[in-house]
């Protein structure tokens, strides 16, 4: 069952945050499938609008700013900018890539709003939340720290426990505080506007649960009918923060939309923007038509971590709303691992796209292909630059390359570029032809059901039956004694060299440019596919060019480098945010009797790697402590230095020795060893508090 047979779409990626740069598992999610999705339409002549944009609200930009030290418009404007430039790159073609900071975007989220606010669809709600008295400000999500109530993890957040995984709310954490000022915050009255998510449950159960069942994949399907199950709430659709659309209510002032509220309505000020440029009715693609015309298709290209809100959420919304259509699928992907971890921001455990681009300039069709290959259309999956490496090399150069880098260079010596004549077809060509001729309907067949590996999988298999075919054929040993069945086999290839330049279209459009450079034809249409009668004879093909080359062992290094290089940063950087102990009492600190001792004598304890036998005068006497700092200090270096030295800690035997006391050192988060000591010389026996 295909879903290609309306006539107009309205095609969605999810607007990523702008707060930061994407990398590979951004576009596997939500970027790649729908960008292939929409080639694919637009091929079939369809009425298709591909919207995209930043989303510039919300917490996450807030936070990030802070974080930099920099505004929130400082930030949107920097990773608008780098986003919009991948995109681009990579050639995710959106008819417009917008930006939720727009006017005409703040109009219409206020537009929504008071639609259903006049509709009386919002439950009025008073409820204490936390407020920072220091930063005069509530703590919404993200603002606010704690521990989780149920797995006891330091760290969660007011929404949710990354650990866990449990969602949350801010007065659920146990010792809660607030990110800005880290200070324990206070319980103030606040009121919102919450979206009776509970008084819609059976209309979503009726449209999901029954309507959808044989359309969502099932991976998306399952998280619906799990989120229905544990009972939908009324949730908040407004937020006390100074970032974000306002809240067009008198009595609502210093309050703005809830992000997740504004952002999908984002997909509809995009096609506004869009239809303003282009002259186009963008209420054609969003809202529903009378009788007679047909609705637009909607669908909703995102990552799972959004499934909830545009399966749930933003339908919802376009309900009580009335006049908008609903989401016919929600094709989300499953999260794409790298070597073996999760992808990670906040870790740099990552392949940015940017730096790809630094990295490997003019191979965004090899990313792409390999990321379609390994698309985590139904479970996760991982990327590996071994991987990576094998299938350009043996895939894309092997294969596809070789096939028509083949075909054109004999062509360029046989007859000068001329698609000879030679159309006297044998039982094997014709067999091929019969092959060719499969390819465009299976392909479309797996587009059409979200597949998009699978569609990928069998464009290679038509380059394989191209290669398969020359090898078999053997041209360039008939060239002697049959140059007319040469042009025939090099006319049976062209063909082959043609249907590949459509079909590649969807999957790597910089290739397929080439391609139909190479064979000197204008782009053609996913009609002509299949066909065996594409190229003239006669034509003259184009100038023979490189479509791929390898990926080298030393590339592949460099990049595994670069990931271990990050996580040794960040073993450093997050072992040294090691969370406080638990609170003593003045009391128990006072039971501590440290003093600065000065060493007078240093030896290595036999046969130990780590231990020094020292002799440290304390002022109150000349004692014997045995200290692990072999590894860092000789004896000849630390003769004379003062040092720190805990002198009430009960006398340990260790390999033989009575060590009484402990000097005290610092150790960094490489276990790197070194002394707690004052700067000046000070008299052996002062005490250390
Ligand atoms: N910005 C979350 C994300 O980037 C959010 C998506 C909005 S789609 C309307 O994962
Ligand atoms: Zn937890």
């Amino acid at each position: 069952m295909s879903n290609l047979s309306k006539n107009r779409y309205t095609i969605t990626s999810a607007l990523p945050y702008a707060n930061g740069p994407l990398h590979i598992g951004h576009l596997a999610g939500a970027y790649i499938p729908g960008d292939i999705f929409v080639r694919f339409l637009r091929l079939k002549n369809k009425d298709v609008v591909y919207v995209c944009g930043s989303d510039e609200h919300g917490a996450a930009i807030t936070i990030k700013a802070k974080k930099e030290g920099v505004t929130p418009k400082e930030i949107i404007d920097k990773y608008n900018k780098q986003i919009k430039d991948s995109f681009e790159e990579f050639g995710i073609s959106f008819d417009i890539y917008h930006r939720t900071s727009e006017p005409i975007h703040h109009e219409l989220s206020q537009e929504f709003f008071l639609n259903l606010y006049e509709k009386g669809e919002f439950i009025e709600k008073f409820s204490e939340q936390y407020y920072d008295e220091e930063f005069q400000q509530f703590l919404a999500d993200r603002y606010i720290t704690g521990t989780c109530p149920h797995c006891q993890s330091e760290g969660a957040y007011g929404d949710q426990c990354e650990k866990c995984g449990t969602s949350l709310s801010p007065t659920d954490l146990i010792n809660p505080k607030s990110t800005l000022s880290g200070k324990t915050p206070i319980l103030k009255a606040t009121k919102h506007w919450y979206l009776p998510l509970d008084k819609y449950q059976p209309w979503l159960e009726k449209w999901l649960i029954e309507g959808k069942k044989d359309v969502l994949k099932s991976n998306v399907f399952g998280q619906c009918q799990s989120w229905l199950k544990s009972g939908l709430q009324p949730r908040s659709m407004t937020r006390d923060l100074d970032w974000g659309v306002d809240v067009p209510l008198a009595e609502a002032e210093g309050k703005k939309l809830y992000v997740w509220l504004d952002a999908p309505i984002g997909y509809i000020s995009a096609t506004k923007q869009w239809a303003l440029d282009t002259g186009k009715n963008w209420e054609h693609y969003w809202k529903k038509q009378s009788k007679e015309a047909d609705d637009s298709t909607l669908i909703h290209f995102i990552g799972k971590d959004n499934i909830v809100f545009h399966c749930i959420i933003f339908p919802a919304i376009l309900h009580a709303h009335g006049d908008y259509i609903l989401p016919e699928n929600v094709p989300a992907n499953e999260f794409l691992n790298l070597e073996g971890d999760k992808l990670s921001t906040s870790r740099n455990h990552a392949v940015w796209l940017h730096e790809y681009l630094q990295d490997f300039p003019n191979k965004q069709d090899e990313l792409r292909y390999v990321l379609t290959s390994i698309l985590p259309e139904t479970s996760d999956s991982e990327f590996t630059w071994k991987d990576f490496q094998a299938r350009v090399n043996n895939e894309l150069v092997a294969i596809l390359g070789n096939f028509v880098n083949r075909v054109m260079v004999l062509s360029h010596k046989y007859f000068a570029g001329e698609v000879a004549f030679g159309t006297d077809y044998n039982a094997s060509d014709i067999a091929v032809f019969e092959e060719l001729a499969k390819f465009p309907a299976l392909i479309e067949q797996s587009i059409g059901n979200y597949r998009f590996r699978e569609a990928l999988s069998l464009f290679m298999n038509a380059a394989r039956l191209g290669n398969k075919y020359l090898a078999d054929e053997e041209p360039w040993k008939l060239i002697k004694e049959d140059e007319l069945r040469v042009k025939t086999v090099l006319n049976v290839a062209t063909q082959i060299v043609a249907n590949l330049a459509i079909l590649a279209q969807p999957f790597l459009p910089k290739s397929s440019n080439v391609l139909f450079e190479m064979l000197n034809l204008p782009k053609q249409g996913w009609e002509q596919a299949g066909k065996s009668d594409i190229v003239a004879t006669g034509h003259q093909l184009g100038a023979v060019q490189l479509l791929f080359d390898k990926i080298t062992d030393e590339q592949v290094d460099f990049q595994l480098q670069k990931l271990a290089d990050a996580k040794a940063k960040n073993v450093k950087a997050t072992a040294v945010a090691a969370p406080a102990k638990e609170n003593i009492s003045f009391d128990d600190f006072m039971k501590l009797d440290i003093r600065v001792g000065t060493i007078i004598e240093a030896e290595k304890v036999a046969k130990t790697k780590k231990l020094l036998k020292l002799k440290i005068d304390t002022g109150i006497d000349q004692r014997t402590v045995v200290s692990g700092i072999a590894e860092f200090f000789a004896p000849a270096d630390i003769l004379g230095k003062q040092v720190s030295i805990l002198v009430n800690l009960e006398p340990r035997e260790i390999k033989g020795i009575q060590s009484q006391g402990m000097i005290l050192m610092a150790e960094d988060a490489d276990g790197r060893l070194d002394f707690v000591c004052p700067t000046t010389a000070i008299t052996a026996g002062s005490t250390v508090r």
